[in-house]
């Protein structure tokens, strides 16, 4: 019988910890996928966050680090610059890049480091119960913002992509979601194509994916899905904010 659907080679055969629901499980399945199409597995290291994918070392079959707090861009630096034959990637939420690591991120990208970064931005903390992040939008309800993000008080949310876009080292800065098959066909594009930009050599190249927390949230899977459409993509529009290669703004 023909093969239509099966685990890629470079996802390993264990339980994910995810919630049911939680849009962490189709991005790590985007990344196996592009490493198996490339044949990259056994040449490849990801760098995990502190946050719920901090346990992304037990389910990607490559080499994996953990570099807690933020730090990922900078192991990632490190692994790279001494190994550059390897491919290296890392994976972080919005409270781990966005927050805790904001300096790290910034001044890799500004470095033009030779990196892949998959930055997950569901607009709140999920690992440690829902507190309100950088990537939270106005009027959202966190734990820590009961009333919703007032942005008087607690400013306005980080555009990651867009700030990224206006740094030389970047090649690539694109906001990608998956809620849909179609935007799902398109994050994985995303990310091939960062991984490319790293085999040819041509700096930080970051993809933003836009993803769900119904357990923080208080949603239902199907309503995340919907929450992520109706709210998130306005707020946070998809597309290219920089692509050096096709002629960005550089
Ligand atoms: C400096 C510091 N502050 C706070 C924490 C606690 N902490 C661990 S994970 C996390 C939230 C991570 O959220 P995010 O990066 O958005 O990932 P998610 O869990 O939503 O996937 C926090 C606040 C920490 N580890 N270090
Ligand atoms: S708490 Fe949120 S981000 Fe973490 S696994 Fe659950 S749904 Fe996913």
């Amino acid at each position: 019988m023909a093969v239509v659907f099966e685990r890629p080679k470079s996802l390993c055969d264990v339980p994910l910890h995810y919630c049911p629901g939680c849009t962490h499980g189709i991005v790590h399945r985007l990344v196996a996928e592009v490493m198996d199409e490339m044949g990259i597995e056994g040449d490849t290291v990801g760098v995990c966050p502190v946050g719920c994918s901090v346990m992304a070392y037990n389910y990607f079959g490559c080499d994996m680090i953990e570099a807690p707090h933020g730090r990922a861009p900078a192991v990632a630096t490190g692994v790279k610059r001494s190994n550059p034959d390897k491919f290296v990637f890392t994976y972080q939420g919005d409270g781990d890049l966005a927050a805790i690591g904001t300096a790290e991120t910034v001044h890799a990208a500004t470095r033009g480091e030779n990196i892949v970064v998959i930055f997950i931005n569901n607009t709140i903390y999920g690992m440690t119960g829902g507190q309100m992040a950088p990537t939270t939008r106005p009027g959202q309800v966190t734990q820590t913002t009961p009333f919703g993000r007032n942005p008087e008080l607690a400013g306005y949310p980080v555009r990651v992509s867009e700030m990224l876009s206006t740094l030389t080292g970047v090649a690539l800065a694109q906001r990608v979601a998956v809620d849909s098959v179609a935007h799902i066909r398109e994050a994985k594009k995303a990310i091939r194509k960062a991984f490319e930009n790293q085999k040819e050599k041509k700096g930080f190249s970051i993809v933003e994916v836009l993803s769900t927390c119904p357990t923080n949230w208080g949603l239902t899977p199907t309503d995340a899905l919907k929450r992520l459409r109706e709210e998130m993509i306005p707020y946070y529009p998809l597309g290219v904010y920089k692509d050096s290669v096709a002629g960005g703004n550089d």
